[in-house]
């Protein structure tokens, strides 16, 4: 079908925290790629973005903090626009779900399906806190893990073992509230019937949609296969859009069922505030010749291919999406990003660390991005990228044909005279990145695309290269001319090949060319710049970024991976004694190395000859893995218990046993006593 506008939204991220990398990557920097190429072939498109402001998460973080949960938004929305708007992600609005007119579009729409009696409604026995009088989410119940018996898991989740719990797993659960005892209560909510959708999703999404990526159909397909069950859309809350019917008190809709209304209320919001250039927002949302695309990350793509749409149907005057263009995770230095554990690159840092540099990172999070597996970001990545391709290919190319321009035609562009085979298939090859990067862009290939726009700079390379203009000067000054003339048709052609990946720095190559913001149509030709046009003076488009700015961010991290290592260790229960007597029983005490070496044959002993104050003994210990070098110890004091019975190991006679404890990193470390001690004295 030919459509008329195309309306693309990007996740509205939660405001309980500042924006990263990994939202970049994996949503904003794609949409904006796609947003910028389509209102450069002039198609009508609207970008909509902005905050999601409700869910259980946001009010844990007021509770901590002793604020209100509209603080905490209040102060996110702001940071989060603000670093997006630095970043040149160009939405058409940007607003946020407690607007007043979210929570009247997201109760209305509850409304209309409830009247429409597309709910259904179920009681169900749920934990309730009787010293704070409420309900509790999974996550405000802790208690112990029934697998790893951590204490202070989550009621959906223990961060110690990773598992996936549901409350009633836990061993004594506990308000995360009061602290207090909880009770089971009954409690009523309303659910969206998923199951009376099976059928048209199933037909929809895997017969009508074979063209999603993989990674979205293949989620989808997992689910359907699974069956689609009745999911509650209400929340027993005191933040968020109340119900909008009797009997309903102290319940709101669930922050999954009022986001993604976001993208239809802040549509609304951007209408009336400009509507003779949106027009009516129910064009954008009901013409079945708009095209609607949802941006997202992997952990969204249920609710986007199967709750909205549902949502969308029940209402049955909305049009569905048309593709869910969804990126896997990007890692960071080889870890999963986590806003708890401060593993991230925060925008707003990195634009703090690298001022001006937003094109730096928006090009390499594109040419990494994860959109058909998980990627990770690397610092020397970042580096190596910046230095070899946006300095060594576009940016050279650019400075030496602008210099060369300058130095030979006075800044002027030369005219152009008949044109040699080379240059007609050097024509020919540029002409062809036009098709392909319109495929790539076409199809969601984001990373694809920008590599052709790059080969464009790398094509322009070659033939300043092969064609040496700098040594023809003396003799053929016409040849130059023409040379130079297609050398600034291609810098013209890679200011709008650029122009949605990198635009601050197409806007920068305008400047210097002196020409505005031209159409996509233009890409491939060599007619751009007439000659006779005046330029202006070249400025470096990139600079190198050294190593030592990188290797700031590394130590950055080196540290917050020491800090989570620390916070993360819980020392094991400590065992009881019944009396001093006990402890007495094991004999520790102080001995100097006199010699150590690596058993043979054995990968983990060291052998040990002790001076023990008393004549001498050996001892072996399986620490061979942390200490590689065991000849370093020799001369070192130790603690060891004496009086173990002996044991033979790889046929020698070991008398005793070394203390140790485990470090951070899983090596074994020798305890040594402070000060020296006389050897055989015993510890008490
Ligand atoms: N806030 C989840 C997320 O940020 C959620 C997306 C809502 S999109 C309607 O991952
Ligand atoms: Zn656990």
């Amino acid at each position: 079908m030919a459509f008329k506008r195309t309306l693309v939204t990007s996740a509205l991220p939660y405001a309980n925290g500042p924006v990263h990398i990994g939202h970049l990557a994996g949503v904003y920097v794609p949409a904006d790629i796609y947003v910028r190429y389509l209102r450069l072939k002039k198609q009508p498109v609207m970008f909509i973005g902005g905050s999601d402001e409700h869910g259980v998460p946001i009010t844990i973080k007021a509770r901590k903090e002793g604020v209100t949960p509209q603080d905490i938004v209040d102060r996110y929305h702001t940071l989060i626009k603000d670093s997006f708007r630095e970043f040149g992600i160009s939405f058409d609005i940007y607003s946020r779900t407690t607007s007043e007119q979210h929570q009247k579009t997201a109760s209305d729409f509850f409304k209309k399906l409830y009247d429409k009696n597309e709910f259904i409604t179920q009681t169900s026995e749920q934990y309730y806190d009787e010293e704070a009088r409420q309900f509790l989410a999974d996550r405000y119940i802790v208690g112990e893990c029934p697998h790893c018996h951590a204490q202070g898991a989550y009621g959906d989740q223990c961060e110690k073992c990773g598992t996936s719990l549901s409350p009633d797993e836990l061993i004594n659960p506990q308000s995360a509230i009061s602290g207090g005892k909880l009770v089971k209560k009954e409690t009523k909510h309303w659910y969206l019937p998923l199951d009376k959708h099976e059928e048209w999703l199933r037909k929809w999404i895997l017969e009508g949609h074979k063209e999603w990526r993989p990674n979205v159909y293949g989620q989808c397909k997992s689910w359907l296969d699974l069956g689609l069950k009745p999911r509650a859309v209400s929340r027993d809350l005191d933040w968020g859009i109340p119900l909008p019917i009797e009997g309903a008190e102290g319940k709101v809709l669930y922050v999954w069922f009022d986001a993604p209304i976001g993208y239809i209320s802040n549509t609304q919001e951007a209408c009336a505030a400009q509507p003779e250039k949106y027009g009516n927002w129910e064009t954008w949302w009901k013409d079945p010749e708009t095209r609607l695309i949802h941006f997202i990350g992997k952990d969204n793509i249920v609710f986007h291919c199967i709750v909205f749409p549902a949502m969308l149907k029940a209402d049955g005057s909305y049009i569905l999406p048309d593709n869910v263009p969804s990126n896997e995770f990007l890692n960071l230095e080889g870890d999963k990003i986590s806003t708890s554990r401060n593993w991230a690159v925060w925008l707003h840092e990195y634009l703090r660390d690298f001022p001006g540099k937003q094109d730096v990172l928006r090009y390499v999070l594109t040419a990494n991005a994860p959109e058909t597996k998980d990627n990770d970001f690397t610092w020397s990545d970042f580096q190596a990228r910046n230095n070899n391709e946006l300095v060594a290919i576009f940016g050279n190319f650019i400075n030496r044909a602008m210099v060369l321009t300058h130095k030979y035609f006075d800044s002027k562009v030369p005219a152009r005279a008949a044109l040699s085979d080379y240059d007609q298939a050097t024509i020919q090859e540029f002409t062809d990145v036009k098709a392909r990067v319109e495929d790539y862009l076409n199809n969601f290939r984001f990373r694809d695309a920008q590599k052709e726009a790059m080969n464009l700079a790398r094509i322009g390379n070659k033939y300043l290269a092969d064609t040496e203009p700098w040594k023809l000067a003396k003799t053929d000054m016409e040849r130059v001319g023409t040379i130079l003339h297609l050398s600034m048709q291609i810098a013209a052609n890679l200011s709008i090949a650029f122009e949605p990946f990198l635009p601050f720095s197409a806007e920068k190559l305008r400047k210097m060319l002196n020409i505005d913001k031209a159409a996509w149509e233009e890409l491939g030709s060599i007619d751009i710049l007439p000659a006779g046009h005046s330029i202006n003076t070249p400025e470096l488009l990139f600079e190198k970024i050294d190593d030592e700015a990188i290797q700031k961010q590394l130590d950055r991290l080196a540290r917050i991976r020491k800090e989570n290592e620390m916070k993360a260790y819980k020392p094991a229960a400590v065992k009881a004694l019944t009396n001093i007597e006990e402890f007495d029983k094991a004999d520790i005490r102080v001995g100097t190395v006199l010699e150590c070496q690596k058993v043979k044959k054995s990968d983990k002993l060291l052998q040990f000859r002790i001076d023990d104050g008393m004549g001498g003994r050996t001892i072996l210990s399986g620490i061979a893995q942390s200490y590689p070098n065991p000849e370093e110890l020799v001369g070192m004091q130790i603690l060891f218990i004496a009086n173990f019975p002996p044991r033979k190991m790889m046929g020698i006679e070991s008398e005793g046993m070394i203390l140790s404890a485990v470090n951070a990193d899983g090596k074994l470390v020798l305890i040594t006593p402070s000060k020296e001690v006389r050897n055989g004295v015993s510890v008490g």
